[in-house]
């Protein structure tokens, strides 16, 4: 765990959930086996990339998904996490996200969704909710939030998962994700505490694998998917987290090798 520190002092916000995601983070790698490399965007998220001490690509906005895809495809042994936030997943590099799933190599992403572009100091992203203000949006965002989670599933990823930035979800479920042989997704609900303070949801989360849920029927995942919009909570508001699918299909670095 020692040799992951770098020397590097965080400077994301006190208190920011940042923290936990990077903990939780650092226990995973600490019990990993062979060689990894970490891909992060651009954003407060990417801050992480200065404090892991692992070798990898500090990559353009949007371009995570590529950036990793390009390492497994040179060395398939290689253990590969990506990094996003919301913005660079589902803004610049929405076209990334979706090609990802449906390429299914066998990288881990973890998507930071704080809901607003953090770095810039709070313009709208894709799962910012209807009605959100900020200078750049002052009569507020028009239209409402995608769902991630339903985009994964339609796109086609073998793993798809969300869990609160707590360091012990975090740890967990990212866990689950190194094991699965093929692109794992997880979204991390990381309320941003300047911008994008969603106070209600660590309220609202209960746990898909304790309620029942099948993870290998995609409809059912569809249906747990679509009881959170990413609005504001409500007094019925229920926020799933674990594991709402996971299956198998062919690794595209396998695939491009038989030939
Ligand atoms: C191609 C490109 N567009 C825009 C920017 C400006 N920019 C830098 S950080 C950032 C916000 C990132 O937001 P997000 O990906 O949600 O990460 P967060 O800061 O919230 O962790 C933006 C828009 C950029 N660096 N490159």
């Amino acid at each position: 765990m020692k040799n992951l520190n770098t020397s590097t002092t965080p400077t994301w916000c006190p208190g920011c959930f940042n923290f936990q995601i990077l903990a939780g983070v650092k226990k995973v790698l600490a019990d990993l086996k062979g060689e990894t490399a970490i891909v992060t965007g651009i954003g407060c998220h990417a801050k992480l990339f200065d404090y892991v001490n692992l070798p990898g690509i500090n990559t353009l906005h949007g371009r995570v998904p590529p950036t990793c895809l390009g390492l497994k495809i040179a060395k398939p042994d290689l253990n590969v996490i990506g990094f996003s936030g919301d913005g660079d997943a589902y803004a610049e590099g929405m076209a990334h996200t979706i090609a990802a799933a449906r390429y299914n190599s066998n990288f881990k992403y973890v998507v930071h969704n704080n809901q607003v572009f953090a770095l810039t100091v709070g313009q709208p992203t894709p799962t910012s909710p209807k009605g959100f203000v900020d200078k750049t949006t002052p009569r507020g965002v028009k239209i409402p939030p995608i769902n991630p989670i339903k985009l994964m599933l339609s796109a086609g990823a073998t793993f798809v998962a969300r869990v609160f930035a707590d360091i012990n979800s975090v740890e967990e479920v990212l866990k689950e994700a190194m094991k699965h042989k093929g692109f794992a997704f997880i979204e991390v609900i990381q309320p941003c505490i300047i911008f994008q303070p969603q106070t209600g949801y660590k309220e609202k989360i209960y746990n898909l694998q304790e309620s029942g849920h099948d993870k290998s029927d995609l409809k059912s995942a569809m249906e747990r998917a679509d009881e959170f919009d990413y609005q504001k909570v409500e007094e019925k508001t229920k926020i799933p987290t674990g594991i709402f699918y996971q299956t198998e299909k062919p690794i595209f670095e396998k695939e491009i090798r038989k030939d």
